[in-house]
């Protein structure tokens, strides 16, 4: 009896490693073929993901600045900033905004449009105070003053 059972087993087991193995070559072709059609996508999404956060973690250590737009609101306003100060607006909202600079301020910018999770910088290098908006939602206003 106990040599009929013994090696079944060991067919039993080898048939499961088998298996496994199978599994295991199946799930990296998948992986592999996951990758290949999703590579272009992360390539190009992950530097700029990774340096806009590298910049905005350090930036404000170093005298960068950040502002964020949450509920329809730029927060930090005023912001208050050294001349040559980087300030992010990063866009942790759930729609889209832009970070305007108000017309006849002495120094304009835009940002593009800023889908959720999206971020835009402008370095400030004159004294002044400079006034803002969304153009997408003109009621979304901020200043930053620059010393
Ligand atoms: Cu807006």
């Amino acid at each position: 009896m106990s040599t009929t059972t013994s090696p079944a087993r060991r067919a039993r087991r080898s048939a499961r490693t088998t298996l496994v193995a199978v599994t295991a070559s199946v799930a990296s072709v998948a992986l592999l073929g996951a990758c290949g059609s999703s590579g272009k996508g992360y390539g190009s999404s992950n530097p700029t993901t990774t340096a806009g956060s590298a910049a905005a973690a350090p930036a404000a250590a170093t005298g960068g600045s950040a502002v964020t737009i949450n509920n329809f609101a730029f927060s930090p306003t005023p912001l208050k900033v050294k001349s040559g100060t980087k300030v992010t607006v990063t866009n942790k909202d759930s729609t889209t905004h832009t970070w305007t600079a108000d017309s006849g301020d002495a120094v304009t910018w835009t940002s593009p449009d800023l889908s959720p999770g999206s971020s835009y910088s402008f370095t400030f290098s004159k004294a002044g105070t400079y006034s803002y908006h969304c153009k997408i939602h003109p009621s979304m206003t901020g200043t930053v003053v620059v010393s």
